[in-house]
């Protein structure tokens, strides 16, 4: 109802977090290139197995003066993997706690969703490029709702014999053989890659990555880092194409990892690769290990560094607009500016977790993030921890409640068209 719409917006207005000044309006204008690495871990980045790095593009991105990122986030996702990280970076809303957003109500939901907001604020046009089948999480009928005016799914590209692997077309090729729709796109333009290869189980065919890799005897990490390797250098390949055309110096592109590629149970197989013990390897450990990349790359700009900050996918819409110059106050937004004095530094997992810049919070269990080790809390530091896990309560329940109900059709902020679906129809894009 109405009213239950009206309690959402009285918290996030509440946690809404005003944007640094120093950042608001850096990447004014820019067209954004949003490179969906998938199941991309933090861990990988400046990491060297027998003495090369398995990312180097990636890494030099990373640590480049042009470049703010961020080293503590975290992903966020649910059983929605993909789409989960997905709705969180276009909406700055939760997944679902079971199931997947984009499945469930993604084909009848209202959406205040990025490609939305940037045509209807600064005249933005819209695609996404990904080589699977345009049905795959439902995004034929989300994209529509989010207002993507293209979507460039493998019908638009060869993916015959071996080109495409389990997912769909590689990444090399997706990015090369996007390049013919990309340039025809109006500028300024919002375009996502979503890249595939980087996926479980990691197979690629040998003369798509040479790279020597470890030798742990579980396959899904031996190859992980393969075709981890594979997608740095697709990035680098197309970074080269923009250089090329003179697209990157007028962009703002942003990296982001979605999710683990290694799972909980394959961690103790992995700690002595990433100099970690897996004797008494625990829930403190798996979760420190749900950390993601996010880099915002802006080529010409000079102030980049590491930024320690705490923060999840939650945070990135927030964060990009404001770097865009486009304020987010009247938005229903769940996250807050990473760059924000007042951000919220609490990163909530989606079954209620959490992990703070001191503590981390599994299953109600309290570790020290210093140590390790479990805390045995004083009754005051219970008091505040019970306050943490109640934040991070409230936030899910009315992210929940926002997605589940719809509420979004009861609020039109000043300045935002609803959209309507029926506008678009991927099958005509611009083929
Ligand atoms: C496929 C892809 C994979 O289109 O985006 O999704 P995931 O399995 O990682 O959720
Ligand atoms: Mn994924």
């Amino acid at each position: 109802t109405k009213s239950e719409m009206d309690d959402v917006l009285k918290y996030t207005r509440k946690h809404y977090a005003a944007p640094n000044n120093k950042m608001f309006g850096m990447a004014k204008g820019k067209n954004v290139f949003v490179i969906h690495l998938e199941s991309f871990q933090q861990f990988l980045i400046n990491k060297k197995i027998n003495g090369k790095e398995v990312t180097p593009f990636l890494n030099s991105l990373y640590k480049n003066k042009s470049t703010y990122s961020f080293d503590n986030f975290f992903h966020q996702v649910g059983q929605g993997k993909t789409s989960d990280a997905e709705n969180m970076l276009e909406t700055s809303t939760f997944g679902l706690p079971q199931g997947s957003l984009f499945t469930q109500f993604g084909s009848d939901n209202i959406f205040q969703a990025a490609p939305a907001i940037l045509k209807q604020q600064k005249n933005y046009s819209s695609a996404v490029f990904h080589g699977n089948v345009a049905s795959f999480w439902n995004r034929n009928s989300v994209y529509k709702n989010m207002g993507y005016q293209y979507f460039f799914d493998s019908s638009y590209y060869d993916t015959s014999g071996d080109k495409s692997l389990g997912y769909g077309l590689k990444d090399k090729l997706l990015f090369k053989d996007s390049v013919k729709y990309l340039q025809r796109l109006q500028q300024p333009f919002y375009a996502k890659y979503i890249t595939v290869t980087n996926h479980f189980p990691y197979t690629l065919d040998n003369e798509d990555s040479k790279f020597k890799t470890t030798n742990t005897g579980d396959s899904s990490v031996d190859n992980y880092f393969k075709t981890a390797h594979y997608l740095d250098q697709s990035i680098k390949e197309f970074y080269s194409y923009l250089n090329k055309v003179g697209l990157l110096k007028k962009s703002i592109i942003m990296l982001y990892g979605d999710h683990y590629g290694i799972s909980n149970s394959e961690n103790p197989n992995l700690a002595k690769v990433i100099g970690k013990n897996p004797d008494n390897w625990n829930d403190f450990d798996n979760a420190q290990l749900q950390r993601v990349p996010l880099m915002f790359n802006i080529p010409g700009k000079k102030g980049g560094y590491v930024d320690h900050t705490y923060g999840g996918e939650i945070d990135v819409l927030p964060t990009l607009l404001h770097l865009l110059g486009i304020n987010t106050k009247n938005y229903v937004q769940f996250g807050t500016d990473l760059f924000s004095k007042e951000h919220d530094t609490i990163v909530a997992f989606r079954n209620r977790d959490w992990v703070s810049t001191k503590y981390t919070s599994i299953g109600g269990t309290i570790y020290s993030n210093k140590t390790g080790k479990e805390l045995q809390p004083s009754p005051n530091q219970r008091r505040i921890f019970n306050k943490m896990q109640a934040r991070v309560n409230t936030e899910l329940s009315f992210s929940d409640e926002l997605n589940e109900q719809n509420l979004l059709r009861f609020y039109n902020p000043s300045g935002f068209t609803p959209i309507n679906p029926s506008d678009y129809n991927y099958t005509n894009g611009l083929q």
